[in-house]
Formats: C-alpha cells, structure tokens, sequence
C-alpha cells in the first residue's frame, strides 16, 4: 500500500465547472512543496458530468481516488465518509469551487505535522481574513452562525470553515452525528483535540457553479449546536466540557458570594451596629473580592501573578460586577413595569441575564488568555 503524507478531500456536487481546475491546482501546489499527497474526491452522485471528469482525471493522477455516495446527500456526510476512507495520517478539507486558496494547504501541513497543532483551520474572521464579494445577507447568516458557535469555542474565531486539517487521531474514535454543512463544528465537538491553530484567508465566493447554501441551514446549525453542547455535557471529554466546567465554577463561586455577601451584612449591622445600607456596600465590595480572588485562583487559573497584571484584571471584573447589578436592575424594572411580571420572577430573568454577561465578558475579556 502507498504512504500519503497528506490526504486531501474535496466535496462535491455538481463542480463539472471546477473540478479539473481543482484537482489540477491542488496536484500543483503539493507537488511543488514535496508533500505526498492523495486527492479524494467525495461526490454526491453529481449528475452533471463531475464523476466523469474525476474518472478522465485518473487515468493521468494516479493518486487521485474517487467516492460516489448513492445515499444520504449532504455536505458533511460526505466530509466524514472521506475522514473514514482517507489513506494518510493527517486530512485536509477544502472546497472545489476555489473559495479557499489552494496554495495554503502546505502552511496547514506543516502546522499539523511540525507544529504539533491536531486542528489547522482557515479563518475568514481572524486579523488578515476576510470574505470577498458577499452579499450581505450571506455575512449576516455566517456571522449569526458563527456567534453560537463561538460561544462554545471561545478560542476559535471560525468554528464553521469549511477550509481546515486535522490529524486523524481526532475523529477517529468520535462519535459523530454529521449532518448539514458545518462538518468542522461537529469535528471540534466530539473530536479529541488539544491543540487548536487558527490561519487567516480570504475567502472568495465561487464564479462557477450555484452555491447550495439554504436559509434552512441556520435551523440544522443550532440543533447541532445543541448536540454538542449536550454531548459534551454527557461525554466529558471533549473540549467543550472544559468551558462547561468554568461556568460551574464561576457559577459557584458566585453562590459563595451570595453568602459572604449575607453574612457580612448581618455581621456588621449587628454585632458593629453599623446602619445596614453601610453595612451592604461593605458587604457587596467584600463579595467582589473574594469572587475575585476564588475566579482568579480557580474558575480561570494560570494567570500571570505581576500584582500589576492582577490588578487589572481586579479593575475589569470590578467594573464588569457593577454593570452586571445594573443589567440585573435594568431588567428587573423593565419586565415589572413594562411586562406586568411578578417582581420576583423579573429578577431572575435579571440575575440570569447578569451571569450570562458577567461570565462572558470575564472568561473573554478579564480573564482572556493571550
Ligand atoms: N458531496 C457533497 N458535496 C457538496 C454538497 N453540497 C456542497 N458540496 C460541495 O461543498 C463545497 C462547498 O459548497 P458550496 O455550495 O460552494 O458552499 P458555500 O461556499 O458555503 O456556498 C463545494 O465543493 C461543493 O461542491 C453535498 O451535498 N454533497
Ligand atoms: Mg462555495
């Protein structure tokens, strides 16, 4: 049997405009770099004349493999059939329609295969990237789509490329639901990884062929979302379980927060007599501080300890806290007043409103890691 370096799967459905071109620019480019590379084409039973020009194409390409699929049509059952048939350790994705710049692909192998990274992806949202000639409709969408997804991987800028590598250790034990177009989503969810890199590209929209993208898509996107989010929260394993684990921990130290926050508030105001609205702001300033303190050693260890460094994360979470209260009172007196909600139901939209913001804005800003 031959030894690839690389495996490159490219999908397709109806590409008899790009195909050739494809095949041929990615032969081109991997050939110049050195790189051992077998080429599998992964189509949907195109009836357009796409399989045909693949099987021309082999008689001249001899590393260049075909799959047809008869059943189960869609972008990322193809993707992950091709993870399964792939003969090389490490696997490239890349589309056919020349959205993603081909002679990339030797920079992601070579992070995988030096660098130690088991996910590469191209980033159209990273410094340096970008989407040329999109409508905006189509912005929005992929920006809507990459906001959920961001939520469940804070460190990664583009959850949904379709333009990546990876080892195949990743997925090779995952249990994968694929489905719609964000096979890479899926990868990064139930796939084991450690080591994530991020290389920005300009993505260009396709000039042959029709893009299949649908409004609908949107809807299978967030199920998926929820997938993995409820996958991860059963197999902890996986990536995503350790930003689970962070809120339950922010959560957490929260509650004892609650706590030092009554307690001191009864402890002053009867054993000091200090009048209670004193008592409170020195009781809510103290929470501040031990939350602080436990988020710091705890919930987001392995900070620089330069007090000058800890004092500044100090000042944001400071500042982050008393805008949390004021979203919480905010919302309060919003659903009161203008929703006719019971006063008490209010507030725990406001407090579930106020953690929500206050972990998102620490774990991403106070406590971002460089
Ligand atoms: N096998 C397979 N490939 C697909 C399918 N849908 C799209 N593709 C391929 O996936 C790549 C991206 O599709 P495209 O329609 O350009 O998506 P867009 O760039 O997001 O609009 C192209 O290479 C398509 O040929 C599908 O259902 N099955
Ligand atoms: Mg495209």
């Amino acid at each position: 049997m031959e030894k690839y370096d690389l495996t490159i799967i490219i999908p397709t459905f109806n590409e008899r405009d790009n195909i050739e071109n494809i095949v041929e620019s990615v032969s081109g480019v991997m050939h110049d770099a050195g790189i051992i590379t077998e080429v599998l084409v992964v189509d949907d039973n195109s009836d357009d004349g796409t399989i045909e020009k693949v099987r021309e194409m082999q008689e001249k390409y001899s590393n260049l493999e075909l799959i047809v699929r008869y059943d189960d049509h869609g972008l990322s059952q193809s993707v992950t059939e091709g993870f399964y048939k792939a003969k090389a350790d490490i696997i490239q994705v890349i589309d056919a329609d020349f959205s993603h710049p081909p002679k990339m692909i030797p920079e992601f192998y070579t992070s995988v295969a030096q660098d130690g990274n088991d996910v590469v992806i191209g980033s159209r949202y990273l410094k340096g990237g970008d989407i040329e000639n999109w409508p905006l409709k189509r912005r929005l969408i992929s920006l809507g789509a990459t906001f959920f997804g961001r939520i469940l991987f804070p460190e990664i800028t583009d959850p949904v490329s379709g333009f990546f590598a990876i080892k195949r250790d990743v997925i090779k034990n995952a249990v994968m639901k694929p489905r719609g177009y964000k096979i890479l989503m899926e990868v990064l969810g139930k796939g084991h990884w450690y080591q994530a890199k991020e290389i920005p590209f300009v993505f260009k929209d396709r000039e042959e062929g029709d893009s299949k993208l649908k409004l609908s898509t949107i809807i299978d996107y967030i199920l998926q979302c929820i997938d993995i989010a409820v996958y991860s929260f059963k197999h902890h394993e996986t990536n995503v379980w350790q930003e689970w684990k962070k809120i339950f921990k922010f959560a957490a130290v929260g509650i004892s927060g609650i706590f030092v926050n009554v307690g001191l508030l009864y402890f002053l105001t009867e054993y000091f007599g200090i009048f209670y609205l004193i008592s409170s702001l020195i009781a809510i300033e103290t929470s501040i501080i031990t939350n602080f303190i436990l988020n710091d050693l705890w919930t987001f260890k392995g900070n620089e300890s330069r007090f000058s460094k800890k004092w500044h994360r100090f000042v944001s979470f400071q500042f982050v806290s008393v805008m949390g209260v004021l979203i919480n009172m905010g919302i309060l007196w919003a659903l009161t007043e203008f929703a006719g909600l019971y006063y008490v139901i209010s507030n725990l939209f406001g407090i579930g409103a106020a953690f929500a913001w206050n972990f998102l804005v620490n774990r991403n800003i106070t406590w971002k890691k460089i």
